[in-house]
């Protein structure tokens, strides 16, 4: 059996890390619009930095929680019986990796890797980053940025995603509000293709009502339940 899994935010919430849009997430305290666009890179780099450092530090402080670890188990039990879990996140964190999970796909980029601007070079960093650091790979100052997707930046691995969306037997999205494409328009591709889709989550998402089936409750009580 293949599966497909979109994980969100809320997977990590319960391991300390803030939602974007629930009460109190990130979105409602600072407009994103200043701070997850290249526009805003380019304006104030120092207030983006500050952000995306304290979030890094966030990230450094968590551990991944029972959800992680269930779908860790998921994608070994998966490949012994000559399936294959294909996971798809959202998050910019490593929680997956941490709990276990071998093959991530990160289409929003990952928050512990720095990108040069000016000479593209990617690489891990676990430090803080602002406008004196200096690249690697190129020695220019100020062009270092978290290698994340920004809105109006094109996603990453979107041809690999679209193609294990049509040939997986399930698609499964836990903890995404369905606010955000193009990973919002995952479940309607997956209802065309006549895939059953299931949605975890704490409350119904935006796409609710393309899900043939739902669990609702917090991700680490509703996945391991699901998985085991
Ligand atoms: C729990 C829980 C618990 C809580 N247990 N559950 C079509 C229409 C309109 C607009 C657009 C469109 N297509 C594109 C756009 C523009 C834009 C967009 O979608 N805007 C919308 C706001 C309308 N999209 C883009 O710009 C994207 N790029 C793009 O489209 O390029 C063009 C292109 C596409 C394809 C091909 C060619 C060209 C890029 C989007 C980048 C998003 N970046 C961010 C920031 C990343 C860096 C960072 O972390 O700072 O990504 S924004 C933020 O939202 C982050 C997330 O990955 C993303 C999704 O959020 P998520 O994960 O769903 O979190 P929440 O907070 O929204 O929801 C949490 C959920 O968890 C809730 O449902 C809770 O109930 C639940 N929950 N606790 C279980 N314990």
């Amino acid at each position: 059996m293949k599966v497909f899994v979109l994980t969100g935010a809320g997977i990590s919430a319960e391991s300390g890390l803030g939602t974007f849009r629930d009460p109190g997430g990130l979105w409602r305290r600072f407009d994103p619009m200043r701070l997850a666009t290249p526009e805003a890179f380019a304006d104030e780099p120092e207030e983006v930095h500050a952000f995306y450092n304290l979030r890094r530090q966030g990230v450094r402080e968590a551990a991944p929680n029972a959800a992680h670890a269930a779908l860790a188990r998921l994608e070994a039990g998966l490949a012994a019986s000559g399936g294959r879990l294909f996971l798809c996140t959202q998050n910019v964190d490593d929680l997956h990796e941490r709990a276990g999970s071998r093959a991530v796909i990160h289409m929003h980029g990952e928050l512990m890797r720095a990108r040069c601007t000016a000479c593209g070079a990617g690489r891990p960093w676990a430090e803080d980053l602002s406008v004196d650091t200096a690249c690697p790979a190129c020695g220019r100052r100020g062009g270092m940025r978290p290698d994340v997707v920004w809105f109006g930046e094109v996603p990453r691995h979107l041809e690999a995603i679209a193609a294990a969306l049509d040939e997986s037997d399930l698609f499964v999205a836990i903890g995404t509000s369905g606010a955000v494409y193009p990973a919002a328009g995952f479940v309607a591709r997956a209802r065309e293709a006549g895939i059953p889709t299931h949605e975890i989550n704490l409350a119904p998402s935006d796409t609710a009502g393309l899900f043939t089936e739902a669990t609702y409750g917090p991700a680490t009580q509703a996945v391991p339940a699901c998985v085991d």
